[in-house]
């Protein structure tokens, strides 16, 4: 506990008293300040996780398909295959990742450009592997010359 001398308000009046005063003035404080911690700590914990779109993978599909976006968005992907093994390329964005079957894998990009953007499985799983394709759409964030916009 500190007892800081502060300059007296009341002059010539420095009894024992005003110190009995003060001293509780002091305790009264530092029970508001922790209080207000207190409050502020509990508020923290109100932050939401960061939403992550959910995504299947299986022969021969991503679903959903297109995946939209806004640009300057940090993405997050839970891409879980399905059926066998599978891949998630997004060149454009320089994502690769291998999908092991039944396992929610996490897929993070900051999406800092607009436009559409095709992404594919890139792992062989089969017959149709090359048409598992799918699109990431960015619009752009002034809301500005989208071209799939309605
Ligand atoms: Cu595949």
């Amino acid at each position: 506990m500190m007892m800081k001398a502060a300059p007296d308000r009341t002059g010539a009046t420095t009894g024992g008293g005003q110190m009995h005063r003060k001293r509780r003035l002091v305790l009264q404080g530092g029970v508001l300040l922790t209080l207000a911690l207190a409050a502020m700590a509990s508020g923290a914990h109100e932050s939401p996780a960061p939403d992550a779109i959910q995504v299947t993978a299986r022969k021969y599909e991503f679903n959903p398909a297109t995946i939209t976006v806004k640009q300057g968005e940090h993405v997050k992907l839970l891409i879980t295959a399905t059926d066998r093994d599978h891949g998630f390329k997004l060149e454009e964005f320089n994502v690769e990742q291998r999908l092991p079957k039944g396992v929610p894998t996490a897929v993070e990009f900051t999406a800092d450009k607009a436009g559409t953007f095709p992404f594919e499985c890139s792992v062989v799983c089969g017959i149709g592997h090359r048409r598992m394709k799918g699109k990431l759409v960015v619009q752009a964030a002034g809301g500005g010359d989208s071209p799939s916009a309605p």
